[in-house]
């Protein structure tokens, strides 16, 4: 057989050839993915922690730097031939941190709950004392949840929100004064209303704590102004790069006017410590290919583009929150000031029966623990609705209030058994899914769409 000496030489040949292969000699994953793509253009997403990256990080992604090993950091690595891999993770420093106007910033966590086990690894002694926000509440699992090392490794005191969901910050500072936390970790995945960040620091300096800020949720909203900042509230601030960004699975760690002061009772300062508390003391070699990504992601963040993505994100949640409201469903927390609505679901209609019925009808949604809830967390009595995606699809006002009004008669024709049993007539259940599909080939994924 003919030997074709021809190299494949760049990105796009690399691309275009496994793509070609993939399909003739893996049909059976070839089919799965481009499944997958059919499933994103024909439903309509709401989930509050997911949106879709644009192609180019798609690509950035699947880049020949997957085949480096790469321990270290740009300039200081353990292996050789990271010419190229240095250039990459130091471009991704660099937008990072002008995006975010940090004074550090470092890049390699797989994602944000393993950015958050770096910093408190870090930070605190196993048996520390931390005081994050319950899960319950719209806190997250790595924010001292039991289930998770964070709850396990320390003595995890949690805070929550009042009865109408507002973080009770006078509760917070109570309980600062009374338990002496290491770290207050601040910042949410199931809260809708804006975060004070400078309220936060001034209890954290006032009980000798860190303090920790995870705007997995808000990142694209805080880079573009519209959500104060913390990198210069908080001692240290990590975010995911794919709930807002747009970009691949993966976090950031960021520091600001603290970076480069010596962490309390340790001689090293922030920088220095968190740039450890990567590797070695957490990961091994960095994901190259999706520190590429990230860079393609952040440099996009940086565009008017992305602005005004974020303004239609915000501008989608008013639209949602209101239509939800005039259908006389309580939106937790009265209003949207984020890309977040949290429902609370009505009668014996839960969480995860609407879930379900809605997903069997084309539209995306998680179900949510909701103030005073009284079900457990995979049953819940609300719904956390999400604006990202909805945003991508350039939806209207009366786009918005459309999707709102399918959700509600769907929920309104779904008859309970039991807390997760329900019926929901076929006939009924296959008109809902082509009014869904209908919604998304009127408000096409406009970063899906050919050029
Ligand atoms: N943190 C979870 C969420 O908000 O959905 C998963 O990333």
């Amino acid at each position: 057989m003919a030997v074709n000496t021809e190299q494949l030489k760049n990105q796009a040949d690399l691309l275009r050839r496994g793509l070609a292969d993939l399909r003739a000699e893996d049909a059976e994953l070839a089919r799965i993915l481009d499944a997958e793509v059919t499933r994103q253009h024909r439903t309509l997403s709401l989930v509050s922690s997911s949106c879709a990256v644009k192609p180019r990080t798609l690509a950035a992604s699947a880049s020949a730097l997957v085949n480096v090993t790469a321990e270290g950091t740009p300039g200081r690595r353990y292996h050789a031939g990271c010419e190229n891999v240095d250039l990459v993770e130091s471009l991704a420093i660099r937008r990072a941190r002008e995006l975010f106007g940090a004074q550090y910033a470092g890049v390699q966590s797989h994602s944000a709950s393993s950015a958050n086990y770096q910093v408190l690894s870090a930070l605190l002694e196993p048996g520390d004392t931390l005081l994050g926000m319950a899960l319950d509440h719209g806190g997250h699992l790595t924010h001292g949840s039991p289930v998770t090392f964070t709850g396990a490794y320390y003595k995890a005191i949690r805070y929550g929100t009042t009865s109408e969901g507002l973080i009770d910050y006078d509760k917070v500072r109570k309980l600062a004064l009374a338990h002496r936390p290491r770290i207050i970790i601040c910042g949410a995945t199931a809260y809708s209303r804006v975060v004070d960040f400078e309220r936060f620091r001034k209890i954290a300096d006032e009980a000798g704590a860190i303090l920790l800020a995870d705007i997995s949720h808000i990142a694209g909203l805080v880079a573009t102004g519209r959500h104060p900042s913390p990198i210069n509230a908080a001692h240290v601030t990590t975010t995911c790069t794919h709930k807002q960004l747009m970009g691949p699975r993966g976090g950031l760690i960021l520091s600001g006017r603290d970076a480069n002061k010596k962490v309390p009772g340790l001689k090293s300062t922030f920088s220095r410590i968190l740039d450890q508390a990567v590797f070695p003391r957490m990961q091994g070699a960095p994901a190259v290919n999706m520190i590429a990504a990230k860079a393609a992601a952040l440099g996009y963040a940086m565009s008017p583009e992305f602005d005004a993505y974020m303004e239609r994100i915000r501008n989608t949640a008013d639209e949602m929150a209101s239509a939800f409201q005039a259908h006389e469903y309580e939106v937790v927390g009265g209003r949207s000031e984020n890309h977040t609505i949290l429902i609370r679901l009505r009668g014996a209609i839960t969480g995860s029966i609407a879930e379900s019925a809605l997903e069997r009808c084309g539209i995306i949604v998680n179900k949510n623990r909701v103030p005073g809830e009284t079900r457990s967390s995979s049953v819940t009595s609300g719904l956390r609705i999400g604006t990202g995606s909805m945003a991508q699809r350039h939806i209207d006002p009366l786009g918005c209030r459309q999707v709102v009004d399918l959700v509600c008669r769907i929920l309104d024709k779904v008859t309970p058994l039991n807390e997760q049993k329900y019926t929901l007539e076929p006939a009924l259940q296959e008109q809902f899914r082509l009014q869904a599909e209908a919604l998304c080939t009127m408000y096409p994924i406009a970063d899906y769409m050919e050029h």
